[in-house]
């Protein structure tokens, strides 16, 4: 979509508000919550939306970050068996690892190795009711996310603990993220701290606060892949490859 010639992305779409006087009204809030997205004062050690090249960061609240020690997740809701995981539980878990493409709605998208877990190890442990048929996370840095519990065992969704061989960045979602490549990277929630299974759908981060859909998935159309020479690609929209990603075996 295009407004006086220029793209309508998140970025302009946030910038109308903190130009518009609601903002003075509610001193920097875009949708009921702070906007930090254009302030240039955040200290360094915070994760904040960042460029980096090979793979940028998003954060839509400036965050310093898990501390393991005081970390667990809490799996719980419609459930026979509520868990706390601790840290070192996780990795008790079965791996998997892909390489696998992470779009945002930026229009820009990068590829890693993921190694984690797939939902149906946690669904084998808590045993989840009949009628729970929607999953909703909540995350460190007061985000959150709701899928379906069925989107959640699709092929290449992961849990992920580690990225690149290594674990999550601080950047990335130390200790926990949600990987589902067919989905836009708001879904694709960091920071992980409660998994909660219910029957109704609850709240999204990005489509509460702003014109985003509920489901997420990857539109057909224009890709600028950080990894591709800058040239944008068409895509035919789900999960997006390039002609230099590994496919799925
Ligand atoms: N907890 C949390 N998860 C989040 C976000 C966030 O701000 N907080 N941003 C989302 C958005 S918009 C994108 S594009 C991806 C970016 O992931 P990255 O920072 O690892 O590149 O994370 C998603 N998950
Ligand atoms: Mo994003």
């Amino acid at each position: 979509m295009k407004i006086l010639g220029q793209k309508l992305n998140r970025r302009f779409f946030l910038s109308l508000f903190s130009l518009s006087a609601l903002s003075t009204f509610f001193s920097k809030k875009a949708f009921g919550v702070s906007d930090y997205r254009r302030d240039k004062n955040i200290p360094k050690q915070y994760v904040q939306n960042r460029d980096r090249p090979g793979f940028f960061i998003r954060s839509a609240n400036p965050f310093m970050g898990v501390d393991v020690n005081g970390w667990s997740l809490s799996v719980r809701g419609m459930v026979k068996n509520p868990i706390t995981f601790e840290y070192e539980d996780l990795f008790g878990l079965k791996k998997t690892s892909q390489i696998s493409r992470l779009k945002c709605v930026e229009c820009w998208s990068a590829t890693a190795q993921w190694e984690g877990f797939r939902f149906q190890e946690v669904i084998d442990r808590v045993q989840p009711d009949i009628n729970a048929k929607y999953v909703y996370f909540q995350s460190a840095d007061s985000y959150y996310e709701s899928y379906t519990l069925k989107e959640l065992v699709r092929p290449r969704v992961l849990m992920v603990l580690r990225m690149n061989d290594k674990p999550l960045s601080k950047d990335h979602g130390f200790p926990l993220r949600l990987i589902a490549p067919f989905k836009y990277g708001y879904k694709n929630i960091k920071y992980i701290t409660s998994i909660e299974f219910a029957d109704s759908r609850k709240r999204n981060y990005w489509s509460n606060h702003g014109p985003y859909s509920v489901d997420g998935t990857i539109q057909p159309g224009t890709d600028h892949p950080l990894d591709f020479k800058k040239k944008p690609l068409s895509i035919n929209g789900g999960e997006v490859f390039h002609p230099f990603d590994k496919r799925p075996l």
